[in-house]
């Protein structure tokens, strides 16, 4: 007899700003700090699952807060499996759609489940999918660098091993994205992989002429050039580009990425585990990136991620933004520029502590 499925006895999420190691600056401003949203559902059986979102700003923590356990209210009772939950959330949701806070919740909520039955089971999520834990290549993600400013920094990235590193581009002109790559690649050496990341801040047009002149720097791709809804228009540049595009953190939940991949809006895709549905979310996608031969990388979520990527077949590269560690009982640990997934379920146990000096 196999043992009795846990069922969901409440849900509990809290607000934190966590400190960053260095602030993100994009195109578009600068994040300083970690708007995070801690997600604990405890079940009938003991355990309880823990997940974490990244609200992004501090202005969407209270309402994501209300969401998460207003609708834990409503599964409150049901047992944890989440396909069935992401069904019914699915049809509930439906009219409304998955854009925005709602898709975030949801997405962190699935999350929180799979850890509640990893834990439940004494395994490491993706033990629950045939795979097996091991180490997966991690690149440091970087804002806005600049070469000289930030030398010690991007060295010390490749003292801990990484093998790749992003920067952002778009906060400047052309001539500035190419002042800064060169610089970057110069420092860097030919063999560590660089990719840039314009945050969707050109238009197809501009896209297509800054990477001409970003090409001859070898990079290993370019990252949402255009707003992320202008999918005819990835598929322009695509199309123009000598350097493969890589989109996905911002498309939502797996028919967004049926609809991308249909177009051919991107040579690599890379979803983020909170707006593509979670745990679920991701496995529906990393069949339609193997079946469309596309290589898949993270966004974000590192200690998740780990997890996915081990079973991912077209499993690419990893992000390494930590806006967690801070909260984190045990922060992710680089080795030789990989990371391997932590049980059992994600790995995510709180620093209490460290909770409630963050606490918003
Ligand atoms: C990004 C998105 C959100 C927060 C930080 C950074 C960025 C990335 O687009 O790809 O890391
Ligand atoms: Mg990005």
């Amino acid at each position: 007899m196999s043992k009795k499925t846990p069922a969901i006895a409440a849900v509990k999420a809290r607000a934190v700003i966590t400190p960053l190691k260095r602030p993100v600056r994009n195109a578009f401003g600068v994040i300083d700090a970690g708007p995070l949203v801690l997600i604990d559902v405890a079940t009938d059986q003991g355990v309880t699952g823990h997940a974490y979102i990244f609200a992004y700003t501090k202005m969407t923590l209270k309402p994501l807060v209300g969401l998460i356990e207003e609708i834990g209210r409503e599964l409150t009772g049901k047992a944890i499996a989440p396909c069935d939950l992401m069904a019914a959330m699915d049809a509930k949701f439906r009219l409304l759609g998955w854009q925005g806070l709602v898709g975030m919740a949801v997405s962190g909520l699935d999350m929180a489940f799979w850890d509640a039955l990893g834990q439940a089971a004494g395994k490491g999520v993706v033990e629950l999918f045939g795979g097996a834990a091991r180490p997966v290549r991690a690149y440091d993600s970087y804002g806005v660098v600049d070469p000289v400013a930030d030398k010690e920094a991007l060295l010390h990235s490749l003292d801990q091993g990484f093998r790749g590193i992003k920067i952002k581009g778009g906060d400047g002109d052309a001539a500035n994205d190419e002042r800064v790559v060169k610089g970057v690649r110069d420092l860097i050496g030919p063999d560590v992989a660089l990719m840039i990341d314009f945050n969707q801040s050109l238009d197809p047009a501009e896209a297509i002429r800054r990477i001409r002149r970003l090409a001859p720097y070898d990079l290993t791709w370019v990252e949402e050039p255009v707003p992320q809804e202008n999918l005819s228009g990835h598929a322009r540049v695509r199309a123009a580009s000598a350097v493969p595009i890589q989109a996905g953190e911002n498309w939502w939940f797996p028919r967004g990425f049926a609809e991308a991949i249909a177009v051919g809006a991107t040579d690599l895709i890379m979803p983020d585990l909170m707006k593509v549905g979670g745990i679920t979310g991701w496995l529906a996608v990393a069949a339609q990136a193997e079946a469309a031969n596309i290589p898949m990388s993270s966004h974000l979520f590192a200690e998740a991620s780990a997890h996915m990527l081990a079973v991912t077949p077209t499993a690419d590269w990893l992000e390494v933004l930590d806006f967690a560690g801070a909260i984190l009982a045990e922060p992710i640990r680089i080795v030789d520029g990989m990371l391997t997934a932590r049980g059992p379920g994600l790995g995510l146990e709180w620093n209490e502590t460290a909770v409630a000096k963050y606490l918003v």
